[in-house]
């Protein structure tokens, strides 16, 4: 039955590694280096590594599950 809700963050959920960008961490920088490719003010060599969420697409959400993770939170 899971993943068959949407909207609600489980805290279960398998992400990708999400070091996107290589630092040895996972913080606010590599949102930012989510939301910079987004913004097309960055081109990502490994665009797959940016889509945190393994949906498919690379939008806002992947991050914000990377800085829901910084918090902790997932
Ligand atoms: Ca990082
Ligand atoms: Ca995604």
């Amino acid at each position: 039955m899971a993943g068959l809700s949407c909207g609600a963050m489980t805290s279960s959920a398998e992400y990708r590694d999400m070091d996107v960008n290589n630092d040895g961490r996972v913080s606010l920088a590599d949102a930012i280096c989510i939301l910079n490719y987004l913004n097309g003010q960055f081109e990502p060599t490994d665009l797959d590594k940016f889509d945190i969420d393994n949906n498919g697409v690379v939008s806002p959400m992947d991050a914000y599950i990377i800085q829901l993770r910084d918090l902790g939170l997932v």
